[in-house]
């Protein structure tokens, strides 16, 4: 008999590694360890979710007839690896394989495909994970002989592949994309819809008081969790989404507004990496609706492109790139991560805001990931890796796979470039512009150079100057640069010196 290892994050039943295995003689076996549990303070939501998804879906493949070894987490165990376990029921069955899916990470992946073999003494095979639109070969062969990777360019060939919002050859409504008309702000109208919410079963409530015993010491709450753990409950996800938010998904897809941390977004992300939801048929749900009148063309085309055009390209440029991107930091940050990124208290509403959504949901959406936290991570020149733990922490949807180009290279700039040809550095404008923060924060949105001057409109320019050699020449910069000129040296100097002093009270805002 074989054993088939599936991962917290391939609870799927289509999964390559099923398609291969025979219930009638081999098995599963699925492991909560302590070392996947661990190796960043996860937030005890997102071990909830995938603890409380992996039992349930291995309930699921016992209803379907396989045998299924689960190791529960226990803290006390001797098996603290998934190699641990794996060598522990690969020993008592006499196993003559194990049977895997490719990991969504290159930590695990390289142990597997290089080590596991050797030290399990047993042949170890490996199949494609085929849940992905573009294979990581097809990635590659899309990427060889070109000198920037533009994910435009590569989202126009996965619609071409999937015929998503296709007619013929031509794109549905005439153009590719439709953001420039997805920048609306939200001042409470179109009202916003109550949240889905799941009754909890017995392994829900286990689950949950497991994580509360044992991880109570990694960042977030896990009172407030809302998240659904089962496919079936997934689906409804999906179809409440589409009914109630998705209509307004695009208009508003790059507005904030304080203690909504939903508006008009799916909260799908968590599903789809840990495979209770196929990406593909997420888009099928959001063409229908397109086909059905029922959401307007910005909408599906925006929400469709997040999906099969940013989640497939972030994912061919990790495996592209891997180890070697995650420890470059080509702007050269050296500055620690503030303390806020942990304890959320901080004078800065935006900042604020989007913390408490962190730690409350395990969530916030992407222009509060990009635009606030991330944007005040790249001006202050925080060093890369340790924004790279934080958010691989932090969010239910966290998989490094996903979550470092995101981070590393969209807000970071640390890979010089590579996945944005312009950083999203922005000042505190941009926040005012798409939210109602600054309204409420103890920082002045308007000025720059006084004591309580927005920390973002100082620390901009100064991310602008100290960065020139950089950017100078970089022809979306120019009318940057040409306006820091415009502006008379004494004002300059004022910001840089206003900027200088919050960074060497950074922990103090
Ligand atoms: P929606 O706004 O409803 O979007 C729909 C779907 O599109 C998402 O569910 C997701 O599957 C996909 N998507 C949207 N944007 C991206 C993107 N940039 N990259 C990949 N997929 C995308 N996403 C993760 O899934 N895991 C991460 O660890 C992660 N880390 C991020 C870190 C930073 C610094 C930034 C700026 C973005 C990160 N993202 C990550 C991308 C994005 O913020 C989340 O996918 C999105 O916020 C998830 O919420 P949602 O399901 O409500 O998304
Ligand atoms: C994220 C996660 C966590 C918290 N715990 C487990 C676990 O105990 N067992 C498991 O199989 N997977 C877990 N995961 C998801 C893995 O980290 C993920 O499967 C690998 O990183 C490969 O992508
Ligand atoms: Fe954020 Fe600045 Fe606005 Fe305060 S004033 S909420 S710090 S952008």
């Amino acid at each position: 008999m074989r054993i088939g290892l599936i991962l917290g994050d391939q609870l799927t039943h289509s999964l390559a590694s099923l398609r291969v295995l025979d219930p009638t003689c081999d098995r599963i076996l699925m492991a909560e360890v302590a070392a996947e549990a661990s190796y960043v303070p996860h937030h005890p939501q997102k071990i909830a979710l995938i603890f409380s998804a992996m039992r349930h879906f291995a309930a699921e493949l016992r209803n379907q007839g396989w045998q299924v070894d689960y190791h529960e987490y226990d803290v006390q165990s001797s098996c603290s690896t998934l190699l641990s376990v794996v060598q522990s029921y690969a020993t008592e069955f006499s196993a003559s394989a194990i049977i895997t899916t490719e990991c969504g990470e290159y930590r695990l992946q390289h142990a597997i495909s290089n080590a596991w073999q050797q030290q399990l003494g047993i042949p170890v095979e490996c199949y494609i994970d085929d849940r992905f639109i573009c294979s990581q070969a097809e990635f590659a062969q899309w990427a060889q002989g070109r000198k920037q990777l533009r994910m435009e360019y590569f989202y126009r060939d996965m619609r071409r592949k999937t015929g998503l919002l296709m007619q013929g050859d031509k794109p549905e409504g005439g153009d590719w994309n439709y953001d420039a008309d997805n920048r609306k702000r939200w001042n409470g109208d179109p009202s916003l819809p109550d949240p889905i919410a799941f009754a909890r079963d017995d392994i829900d409530k286990t689950v949950i008081k497991l994580v509360t015993e044992e991880f109570s010491h990694h960042p977030g709450n896990i009172d407030t969790f809302e998240w659904a753990t089962t496919r079936q409950q997934a689906l409804e996800a999906l179809a409440h989404f589409v009914r109630f938010r998705l209509p307004y998904f695009g208009d508003y897809q790059d507005a904030m507004a304080k203690d909504q941390h939903q508006l008009f977004h799916s909260l799908l992300s968590p599903y789809i990496n840990c495979g209770l939801l196929l990406p593909l048929e997420v888009c099928q749900a959001a063409l229908k609706a397109y086909e059905d009148n029922h959401v307007p063309l910005n909408a599906a085309e925006g929400f469709i492109r997040q999906i099969i055009g940013w989640r497939e390209y972030v994912r061919g440029i990790y495996w592209l790139n891997m180890p070697q991107y995650a420890h470059l930091n080509k702007l050269g940050n050296t500055r620690d991560l503030p303390r806020y990124y942990w304890d959320s208290d901080t004078k800065m509403a935006c900042m604020s805001d989007a913390f408490k959504t962190t730690f409350d949901h395990a969530y916030a959406h992407h222009i509060q990931r990009l635009m606030v936290t991330g944007n005040f991570a790249l001006i202050a020149g925080i060093k890369p890796e340790d924004v790279c733990d934080w958010y691989l922490a932090v969010y239910a949807d966290a998989y490094d796979w996903v979550e470092l180009p995101n981070t590393l290279g969209m807000v970071m700039h640390a890979d010089g470039g590579y996945l944005g040809s312009k950083p999203y550095a922005a000042s505190g404008n941009y926040i005012h512009k798409m939210s109602n923060y600054c309204s409420g924060c103890h920082y002045s949105i308007k000025t720059s150079t006084e004591h309580d001057s927005c920390p973002f409109n100082s620390l901009y320019w100064h991310f602008i100057q100290r960065h020139k050699e950089q950017f100078n020449g970089n022809p979306r910069m120019t009318m940057i640069y040409r306006s820091f000129e415009k502006m008379d040296s004494g004002k300059q100097q004022a910001i840089l010196n206003r900027a200088e002093y919050l960074l060497s009270h950074i922990d103090e805002l």
